[in-house]
């Protein structure tokens, strides 16, 4: 497989802090809107909460020793907000930037390209109590949050994302009621994704400023949204969906305006100068794709639209009942790429299953990783300017309000005890990006 690679592909997997590192309350780390979350009954299945998860703040050592069996040639994680600054704001908390400073050191020694996503949904609890996204203010501690992690580790991280999934988890937190802080307003949706947008600008500047040779940029979810009938009302509710999800950060973002749909809707919050402040200079576009979502008219919900089942057309799905479409991925590379005319790294991309680990042996992970990536590499032949696949994810760890029997990982983690058991499709991955061009 390899000759259809360049040189510096980025080859690797992504992680992010609260789904894998635990030790929520070791170091001065200060509570995330996900510790609150999960603190009520009901909200995480099985109860889980952020600790262990995946134990990765004391095994980190092990965790990079496994990159490097892996044949990583880049590694994406996610630095913890409340980590670096317990209050969202304010004094530093030295022991978390330390930890994220070791990590860089290790990868780096170990010749992994470090890329780093300032936020992976684990908003200090604090800056909730503020107002979080819905408030304007909020920008404004993202960039200096954003400046701090920059001054301490640019000089050795090159790609720096300022958010991942920014369209979920606006939606999911503030209009759905999903995720933390578990609200049900259209309001402060539209504020959040405005808020989370001028928050964009203001980091990709601020970590230029620090150094102006950084590579900044955003990772979105990226799903095409399909009518769940044919009827017209369902494709007005996909059109408006994936307004919604799929363009509203990155259109204001990366062209400069809002879809056409919710330009008028985003009117109230925007202020003077605010559309050229989102748009900072982009180096590249982080993409994760798992699937296409379907979508259904519902005059009872705001914007009149939803999710909805997708039909049962005998599509092949994973476990947990994503549809297996490799080409609705070629189909989104060559699309993200032709909308924004940027350099597309492949942020997130893999299988779920719950297993119970009677066996490593995962090939229907393995299946899927190899047509999607098949299906990248027409995309490439397509024209996509393609520079990295990142799979999800290094370990089986948090998923969310999953709780952690779904697994995504290519190394298992015992639930009780957080040994590391390398299932099959580590191995496969390993021979894959061991065979590709040393960059
Ligand atoms: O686990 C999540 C991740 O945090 C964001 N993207 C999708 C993954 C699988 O659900």
């Amino acid at each position: 497989m390899s000759p259809a690679w360049p040189e510096g592909f980025l080859w690797g997997v992504s992680t992010s802090a609260y789904q894998i590192e635990g030790a929520t309350a070791a170091d001065g780390r200060g509570p995330s809107i996900w510790d609150e979350w999960a603190k009520v009954p009901g909200r995480m299945r099985d109860g889980e909460t952020g600790d262990p998860a995946s134990g990765h703040y004391l095994r980190w050592r092990e965790d990079v020793a496994l990159l490097r069996e892996l044949g990583a040639r880049a590694y994406r994680f996610s630095i913890a907000w409340p980590r670096v600054l317990p209050l969202g704001r304010g004094p530093v908390n030295a022991a978390g930037l330390e930890f994220y400073d070791r990590l860089t050191d290790a990868l780096c020694e170990a010749g992994i390209v470090p890329i780093a996503c300032l936020y992976h949904w684990d908003l200090p609890q604090a800056l909730q109590k503020e107002g979080g996204w819905p408030a304007r203010d909020i920008a404004g501690r993202f960039a200096d949050y954003a400046a701090i992690s920059a001054a301490r580790l640019a000089d050795r991280i090159p790609f720096w994302a300022t958010f991942n999934e920014p369209g979920l988890f606006t939606m999911f937190g503030h209009l759905t009621g999903g995720h933390p802080p578990g609200l049900k307003r259209t309001d402060a949706y539209l504020a959040a994704m405005h808020h989370v947008n001028l928050a964009h600008g203001g980091a990709t500047r601020a970590i230029l400023a620090v150094r102006s040779d950084a590579r900044v940029g955003c990772v979105h979810n990226v799903q095409p949204v399909r009518p769940g009938s044919d009827a017209p009302a369902d494709a007005e509710a996909a059109g408006m969906l994936g307004e919604l999800w799929n363009r509203a950060l990155p259109d204001a973002q990366l062209l400069g305006h809002y879809p056409d749909r919710i330009a008028a809707l985003m009117e109230p919050w925007i202020r003077g100068g605010d559309l050229a402040a989102i748009r900072a200079p982009a180096a590249w576009i982080g993409v994760n794709h798992y699937s296409p979502v379907y979508a259904k008219h519902d005059p009872s919900l705001p914007f009149a639209c939803a999710f909805t089942d997708a039909p049962r057309d005998g599509t092949p799905a994973t476990p947990i009942n994503w549809r297996i479409e490799p080409g609705a991925f070629r189909d989104t590379l060559t699309d993200v790429h032709a909308r924004y005319r940027l350099p597309v790294v492949v942020t997130e991309n893999g299988y779920g299953a719950e297993e119970d680990g009677t066996t490593l042996e995962d090939a229907g992970r393995i299946a899927f990783h190899e047509a999607y990536i098949g299906a990248m590499r027409e995309a490439r032949a397509q024209g996509a300017d393609i520079r990295g696949y990142l799979a999800w994810t290094l370990l089986d760890n948090l998923e969310w309000s999953g709780g952690r029997r779904v697994r995504f990982g290519l190394v298992r983690v015992e639930p009780d005890t957080q040994e590391r058991r390398k299932k099959a499709s580590f191995a496969w991955f390993a021979r894959l990006f061991r065979a590709a061009p040393e960059g």
